[in-house]
């Protein structure tokens, strides 16, 4: 496989799982997930992780998820090579996993003393990669074996850094974000 086919096809299959974190800037606020409670004396996840923005982008992630699938074989003609089609489930492992494992990553970071907002290079970069492909492995392991070969992988844990820090620079430089990581 060529690598520009391998790029692209990481690229268009991780879409759910990417755009949910960005969603979920967009729309966050309200109620926090966990309720304002503390585990000794430091909150379980923090004010940064609440109902409406998980749940805004998982339905943004659900929704783009459908989007591709409907413009698939089109766009599939015009490359000359297939891109991933999602099944409800593989939606679901890809934007819910997203959202989980952002949230897991911020428990991570409450138990390691960093306040909401704080850096953790690595877990920033990738938390939602770790918990979405093992997700979508379980929810839809016919389609994840059929489009996330080793290459695929490989891309996606170069390739997601690189566009996590640049997409959350440019919403720091615009004012949606309060940190640029
Ligand atoms: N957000 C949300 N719900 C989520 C994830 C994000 O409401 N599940 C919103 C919050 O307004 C959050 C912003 O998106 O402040 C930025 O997300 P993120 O950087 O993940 O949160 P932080 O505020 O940096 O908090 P943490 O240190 O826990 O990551
Ligand atoms: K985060
Ligand atoms: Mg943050």
């Amino acid at each position: 496989m060529a690598l520009f086919e391998t790029i692209a096809i990481a690229f268009w299959a991780m879409l759910p799982a990417y755009v949910p974190n960005n969603a979920a800037v967009l729309a966050g606020g309200g109620r926090p997930i966990d309720g304002g409670r503390t585990w000794g004396d430091r909150r379980v996840l923090g004010d940064g992780k609440t109902w409406r923005g998980t749940a805004m982008g998982t339905v943004a992630g659900l929704a783009l998820a459908a989007g591709l699938t409907v413009i698939a074989p089109d766009v599939g003609d015009a490359v000359g090579f297939d891109v991933p089609e999602f099944t409800p489930l593989a939606a679901l492992g890809l934007a819910g996993g997203a959202m989980l494992g952002d949230i897991l990553a911020s428990f991570l970071k409450r138990r390691s003393g960093r306040q909401r907002g704080a850096m953790f290079p690595g877990l920033d970069q990738l938390d939602f990669v770790v918990v979405s492909l093992p997700l979508t492995a379980l929810l839809a392991t016919d389609w994840f074996r059929a489009w996330f070969s080793l290459e695929v992988i490989l891309v996606v844990v170069v390739l997601t850094p690189i566009l996590h820090v640049t997409t959350n620079v440019i919403a720091y430089k615009l004012g949606l974000k309060n940190e640029p990581w």
